[in-house]
């Protein structure tokens, strides 16, 4: 890319998209890729991996047993217990190719104008019934909008078994922080991350007014949706179906990573992400236009440069 005036903006997120999308070097689909994340804020795509069934019946067998869900009873009660396994990567050798396929990798990186790397994935067998929510308030990056998420149909989606849905176009709504909501978050434990922002989505909802969408994915279609699109997944109303699917959270180089739900940006108090990249096993450090933090990452507050530690230590002699 040359003439970017906003690099601190992921290409398809910038309001001169139809601009850069000239100069991305895309293919006609890769362009249609680029065109649905900028207008509606996801887009839908084959996973590019000719071994995905192999892995999608290796994984399942390896994760069934974990659930404590009776699979091999047809009739039986698939969403008891706990329905989501996080971070399987770190045991599951398909799981991980999934997070770390390099065609995806690629895409994202030409997308987003910086290289991505997946720091986390989580395994559901089951819809997952959460409320609308943007990804944001858990994950999000400075400069801002840096995250995305891929989530993988590992069978096809009965419109029973709780299917994702999302608002298209709501990426361009308001990114709710504390700040916007009126609240400090640092240090303030909550039981759900987005509990403080509910409010806000379902005023933003009300305002807008648009059609909420599901997706019923065939098996091996993947969705791909910016940090700040509203989704969530619809009540599963056959408990006796799965829903076999992976969603892989992505961010991108040269940013600092962190949870807003727990940080107060203005006051520089953010709850920082300590991150390794599943796809090549590094650390990602917090890097800020190339610069890393100069307070340790994963520390809770920016530690003071050492002439004002010093100064106050004098004063409060
Ligand atoms: O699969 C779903 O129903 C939603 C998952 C989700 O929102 C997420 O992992 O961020
Ligand atoms: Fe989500």
């Amino acid at each position: 890319m040359t003439n970017n005036p906003f690099p601190g903006l992921p290409l398809i997120e910038s309001p001169i998209f139809p601009l850069n999308r000239e100069q991305m070097g895309l293919s006609a689909e890769e362009a249609r890729i680029a065109t649905d994340l900028f207008e509606n804020g996801y887009a839908v795509l084959d996973f590019p991996d000719g071994d995905l069934d192999a892995r999608i019946a290796r994984l399942q067998a390896n994760l069934a047993p974990r659930y404590a869900i009776d699979f091999a009873d047809p009739g039986s009660d698939k969403t008891v217990g706990e329905r989501r396994i996080q971070d399987a990567w770190k045991f599951d050798d398909d799981v991980r190719a999934i997070a770390s396929n390099q065609i995806l990798l690629d895409l994202l990186g030409k997308l987003y104008g910086r290289a991505a790397f997946a720091f986390q994935t989580l395994n559901f067998p089951v819809g997952t019934q959460q409320e609308a929510h943007t990804d944001t308030v858990h994950f999000s990056s400075l400069p801002e909008r840096f995250m995305c998420g891929v989530w993988v149909a590992m069978e096809d989606v009965l419109p029973g078994a709780g299917p994702l849905f999302y608002w298209p176009g709501s990426h361009r709504w308001p990114i709710l922080t504390n700040a916007l909501v009126g609240r400090s978050g640092f240090g303030k434990p909550l039981s759900s991350a987005q509990d403080p922002f509910g409010e806000g989505w379902r005023a933003l909802l009300q305002q807008h007014a648009i059609e909420e969408q599901t997706f019923l994915a065939r098996k091996g279609q993947a969705l791909i949706w910016c940090a700040n699109l509203l989704h969530g997944g619809s009540p599963q109303h056959d408990v006796t179906l799965t829903r076999w699917s992976q969603v892989t959270h992505y961010y991108f180089d040269d940013c600092i990573y962190y949870t807003p739900a727990f940080s107060d940006e203005a006051l520089g108090r953010l709850q920082l992400r300590n991150l390794v990249a599943i796809n090549d096993g590094l650390p990602r450090r917090n890097v800020y236009l190339g610069e890393p933090l100069s307070f340790e990452a994963g520390a809770k507050t920016p530690q003071r440069p050492s002439f004002v530690r010093e100064l106050t230590k004098r004063w409060r002699k």
